[in-house]
């Protein structure tokens, strides 16, 4: 018997297929437009071997091994979920008690799945901020360092996370669309929350076919579609911030700055020309000058910067040229030449971040709020900006400079995740491990034998959204999403709120947590608070039975092109910004006021340590940036046949120019060793024109197979980048994570290459 169930993922809403109990096929949501293909590995995913299938603990753990023990490298015993429920419970008694909150790691940060009531993360957040708190981790990988800025200079992190001016605005308006890091289609099949449609891919064309030119201005050729028929500026990575100071100085010889935007809706003006002109340090940033940086010819920008300046204008960057050293800058320097531009607020024109990075960034929705999580409280204030783990771990009790403030570090004795994976999301993975290796006790929840789980003392095995009803939704999507039930749980999962209960009982809270409703009382609960928001701003939504029964909702398109910043264009006195000035800070004083010399108060150039233009690059001569997988989102599905498919001698693909593989010797298809000073990986060779020589990139992604499990320095057999990324801050300002600022050197794989092992459990043992 054949059952179809709606469901929803962040990789696109669907129709189980259930027959026999197993989930066979994904078939994509009717109502969507480019499904895109990572569907297809949901099935395999879900029936995974990797699967965890009861809950166990290290056996050094059980036999005593707390603070500096190893972790990933013993055996695991099973338990059972009583034992496993009381362990947990007495070691989070015992350390909130001997060592207060917020020596509990509880950011637990990470995508967790698009069902809201059941996101692990905020389940967690509330379980532990109920039982007296934990440290938290604010901001994201994504774009931590733009989320610090944006608010001083531009008042909001709408400009980042929409609503942003729409796409159809932009096919009737601009003329130009200049994109930085350019608008990779991969990055679109994602939603958080879960997309119902897809609806960028027809946008994007329709701007095409409408005449708008695209640029893409970005190491990777592939970074824009076919069908947009954009002109390619291969850049040097992480040079961003030089080419948009150049652009400023053709400007500004040309007088073609707009002096009546600059007058009336920014402040600092001048002092960020001062600069760009050399009038404060004696360089002026000319053409030639970045050129030399960037490695974009003077001609080329002097081009780009005439042509944007002579029509409608829209600029873009990728949330990725952010994700690096001094990341705040280039973003902050674009803000500047948007202001100059005089676009901001104009329909079709302006500046907005990530049109590229995730699907629903431009499409048209009206702005009603999406059905929202569990409530949560954290009674204790500590905190990190969220990449700065490692460093969280390595120095307990000293300051951290973030934002203006100064961060006590907590000593960290108890580690918890549910719904994240820092061994995909962090940086320089073997010095994590050794900073993790100092918590007393790490517990994991987990579907599956991620790199987390492996490196957890106490393992609880999670369903997965199949297993369970739920909701999804996401602020960026038209569709809300019944996720029904299609399968009993695989062997002993169980669901992460079912397992807070439990370990609330055992503590003495579990009313306050569960308030006494069960899952379609909390779903009833949580769609009712989403429909009397809709009512309130005049949008009629179904009752929930009637939704339930549909399967979704759909919300009305807006009848409107979106244009951000319209009404504070319009009059800037009655409609200020939410900054100091109320205007576009080009020239920040709280920035100032900070006095990071690294991030003074408007957008300089400082360079990066690890990029082209340092003396690393002679041992390291390859820029190794690491995208997101068009295989997968992050480290999820790796166990399926899309990212399987793409493998390249059974590790991850690494794209390389045809030069720098001739150079070498290597040959297309073949495995090649990829290093530097923090670490090895195996990955497989992909020869292409695509890249720009000095570049190499691979997605993120791969779980991490070291090659002597629990070693902090055994090269990764699979092909994880997060080995050999470089683990700093953008600056004190954002602390965002620069995980794209890495050089490597690669070379041929030396000798016999043992297959991977990581999509298989660990080794099991009896108690001990
Ligand atoms: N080098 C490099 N590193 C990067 C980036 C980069 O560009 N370059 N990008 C960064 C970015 S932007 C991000 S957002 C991060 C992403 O980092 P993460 O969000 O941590 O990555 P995911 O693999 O999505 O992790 C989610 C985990 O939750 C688990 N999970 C799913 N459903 C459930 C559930 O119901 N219950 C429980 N308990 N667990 C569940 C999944 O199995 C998975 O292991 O990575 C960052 N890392
Ligand atoms: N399929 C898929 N889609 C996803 C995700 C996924 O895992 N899989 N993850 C989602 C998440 S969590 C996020 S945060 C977004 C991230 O969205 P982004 O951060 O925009 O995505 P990336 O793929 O890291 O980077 C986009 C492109 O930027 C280019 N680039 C990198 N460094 C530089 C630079 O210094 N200068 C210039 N000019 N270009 C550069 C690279 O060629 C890369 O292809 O993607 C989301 N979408
Ligand atoms: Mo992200």
């Amino acid at each position: 018997m054949t059952e179809i169930k709606p469901h929803g993922s962040h990789f696109g809403s669907f129709d189980a297929v259930v027959e026999g109990g197993r989930l066979v096929a994904a078939r994509p949501f009717a109502r969507d437009p480019f499904p895109g293909s990572l569907l297809q590995s949901i099935p395999d995913a879900v029936h995974s071997a990797a699967r965890i299938d009861r809950p166990y603990v290290r056996a050094g753990w059980l036999k005593g091994g707390r603070r500096g023990s190893a972790r990933g490298g013993d055996a695991f015993v099973p338990v059972s979920w009583d034992q496993a429920i009381r362990l947990v419970a007495e070691e989070t008694a015992r350390v909130r008690g001997e060592h207060g909150p917020a020596s509990i790691l509880g950011g637990s940060y990470g995508w967790s799945s698009a069902g809201r009531y059941h996101h692990a993360r905020t389940q967690l957040h509330r379980f532990l901020g109920l039982g007296g708190g934990f440290t938290a981790q604010v901001t994201n990988y994504s774009y931590g360092a733009g989320m610090t800025l944006m608010p001083h200079i531009l008042g909001t992190n709408e400009v980042i996370q929409g609503p942003v001016t729409d796409w159809v605005s932009i096919r009737d308006n601009a003329k130009l669309m200049l994109c930085f890091g350019g608008l990779p289609l991969k990055n679109g099949l994602i939603t958080s929350g879960g997309s119902g449609a897809h609806e960028y891919v027809p946008l994007m064309k329709a701007a095409a076919e409408a005449g708008v030119r695209f640029v893409n201005i970005s190491p990777f050729r592939g970074d824009t579609a076919e069908f947009m028929g954009a002109e390619w500026v291969p850049i040097r990575p992480n040079s961003d911030a030089a080419m948009v100071f150049a652009m400023a100085h053709v400007i500004l010889e040309a007088g073609r700055e707009d002096r009546d935007f600059l007058a009336r809706c920014a402040v600092g003006f001048d002092r960020f020309s001062d600069y760009v002109l050399g009038r404060a340090d004696g360089t002026p940033k000319t053409p030639e000058w970045a050129e030399a940086l960037t490695d974009v010819p003077a001609a080329t920008i002097r081009r780009l910067a005439l042509e944007a300046a002579g029509a409608p204008t829209m600029l873009t960057a990728t949330w990725s040229i952010q994700r690096a050293e001094h990341g705040e800058q280039p973003w902050w320097a674009l803000v500047a030449l948007a202001a100059m531009l005089g676009g901001i607020g104009r329909p079709g024109q302006g500046i907005a971040f990530g049109y590229g990075s995730m699907n629903g960034i431009g499409t048209p929705r009206l702005e009603v709020p999406s059905v929202g999580g569990v409530p949560v409280k954290n009674p204790c204030g500590a905190y990190i900006p969220v990449s700065r783990i490692t460093e969280l771990l390595e120095r307990p009790g000293e300051i951290l400079q973030y934002n203006g403030r100064n961060l006590l570090l907590p000593d960290i004795r108890m580690i918890w995740w549910a719904g994240g994976n820092p061994f995909h999301h962090h940086q320089d993975l073997g010095r994590l491990l050794r900073g993790w290796n100092r918590a007393d006790t790490v517990v994991v929840s987990e579907p599956w034998w991620t790199a987390v789980a492996r490196h957890a003392d106490i393992v609880l095995p999670a369903t997965t959204t199949l297993e369970r009803n739920d909701i999804g939704s996401s602020s960026r999507d038209r569709f809300v999403r019944a996720m029904h039930q299609a399968i009993a749980p695989i062997g002993q999962a169980r669901n992460d709120v079912d397992i807070f209960a439990d370990i609330a009982d055992a503590l003495g809270y579990r009313a306050a947590y569960t308030e006494q409703r069960d899952e379609m009382a909390w779903l009833q609960h949580l769609y009712g608070l989403w429909r009397r928001a809709c009512a309130g701003q005049g949008i009629e939504v179904p009752d929930f039975t009637t939704f339930w029964e549909a399967g979704h909702v759909e919300l009305p398109a807006p009848e409107t092109p979106y244009v951000q910043f319209a009404e504070f264009r319009a009059d800037p006195e009655a409609n200020p910004l939410n900054t100091p000035s109320g205007k576009v800070e080009i020239h920040s004083e709280t920035i100032a006021s900070f006095g990071y010399e690294e991030a003074p108060g408007h957008a300089v150039w400082r360079e990066p340590r690890e990029w082209l233009g340092s003396e690393l690059a002679q041992r390291y001569p390859l820029h190794m940036l690491s995208f997101q997988p068009f295989t997968r989102l992050h480290g999820q599905l790796d166990v399926g046949r899309v990212a399987a498919a793409n493998r390249v001698g059974g590790r991850e693909p690494i794209h390389m120019h045809a030069d720098d593989a001739a150079a070498r010797g290597l040959n297309d298809g073949e495995v090649v060793r990829v290093f530097n000073d923090r670490g090895v990986i195996a990955a497989g060779l992909r020869v292409t024109d695509a890249i720009r020589p000095g570049v190499v990139a691979m997605a993120t992604g791969a779980w991490w197979n070291p090659a002597r499990p629990g070693a902090t320095d055994a090269p990764c057999l699979h092909g994880n980048a997060n080995v050999l990324t470089q683990d700093v801050p953008t600056s004190r300002l954002g602390q965002g994570s620069a995980a794209q600022s890495c050089l490597v050197q690669i070379e041929r794989w030396p000798g016999e290459l043992p297959p991977i092992t990581v999509h298989a459990p660990p080794p099991v043992t009896e108690a001990p």
